[in-house]
């Protein structure tokens, strides 16, 4: 049975008792599931105060496209995306947690008010990050990540695949923490998707328990992704459009904040804000 204890977030943010929901607000011309639409800093703006309004504790702010096969946009288009908006929803109240794999981004994100570091790349892709995420004494994010978007699919391929992301997940933890960050505010994410195929993600899903094992709180991202595309695929095999996977990935909320994650992060907040608490709800009724 999970405990209240066993949920505690990173130090540095409230505590809830549940699980968290984070909304996405990607502010890129070309994401997989939403790609475009919130790509004018005030839509994206007003989009992230809707889905506080729908029951997102934090939103999730980033510039940069991470679908397989996305090449890279340059620090300033970066930086010009993401810190208005940041800056923006910090002011009108909301939980700001910054989506970037670049030190320069995280450091003037932080400075806009986010209160989150939320690195893909586990600190992996830019040296600068540990430094600006130490230095600036915020939370942060490592993802199990093999490389840059553009050939991550080459890299799914495991002969244990909880084994491996168990221990890759772990050198994150401990690089972060050689780089001068508190291990109290590091909270660690499988990176379902990420040189991963559909299989991998639904055994990571499945060992949910063994990933908790690490001692850290876990954030999991399942929206909307492939593998729950090919999950829901008909007889002909065709999965159905990204934003028809809102439900599906409600259904991972609710298995995950059952599982005891930290967070969830996701599109279509309403859905997961109604999962979460009904799982909790059912917590608290058999402790
Ligand atoms: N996935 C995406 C973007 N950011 N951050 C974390 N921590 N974990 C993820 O799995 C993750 C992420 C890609 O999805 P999107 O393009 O729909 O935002």
């Amino acid at each position: 049975m999970v405990t209240l204890q066993a949920r505690s977030g990173p130090v540095g943010l409230p505590e809830w008792d549940r699980c968290a929901v984070m909304g996405v607000v990607n502010v890129t011309p070309d994401s997989f599931s939403d790609g475009g639409r919130w790509f004018d800093p005030e839509l994206a703006v007003k989009h992230g105060l809707d889905l506080v309004a729908q029951g997102a504790d934090l939103v999730d702010v980033g510039g940069e496209s991470t679908r397989p096969g996305a090449k890279r946009v340059d620090e300033a288009e970066e930086l010009r995306r993401v810190v208005p908006v940041v800056r923006e929803l910090a002011a009108a109240g909301a939980l700001v947690s910054v989506d970037t794999m670049r030190g320069s981004v995280a450091e003037q994100a932080v400075a806009a008010g986010a209160r989150l570091v939320n690195d893909v790349s586990g600190g992996l892709a830019d040296p600068a990050m540990v430094p600006a995420v130490a230095a600036a004494g915020v939370p942060f994010v490592v993802m199990h990540w093999r490389g840059q978007s553009i050939d991550m699919n080459n890299r799914a391929v495991y002969a244990d695949v909880l084994g491996e992301v168990v221990a890759e997940l772990r050198s994150g933890l401990e690089r972060a923490v050689a780089g001068g960050i508190d291990p109290a505010r590091i909270v660690l994410d499988p990176g379902l998707g990420f040189a991963k195929d559909a299989g991998h993600d639904l055994t990571l899903l499945a060992h949910l328990r063994e990933l908790r094992a690490l001692g850290r709180p876990l954030l999991v991202a399942a929206s909307r992704k492939r593998f729950l595309g090919r999950v829901l695929a008909g007889d002909d095999g065709a999965p159905p459009p990204a934003r028809e996977r809102d439900a599906a990935t409600a259904a991972v909320t609710a298995i995950a904040a059952r599982e005891g994650a930290w967070a969830v992060r996701v599109h279509e907040v309403h859905a997961s804000a109604d999962a979460v608490r009904v799982a909790r709800a059912i917590e608290a009724a058999g402790a």
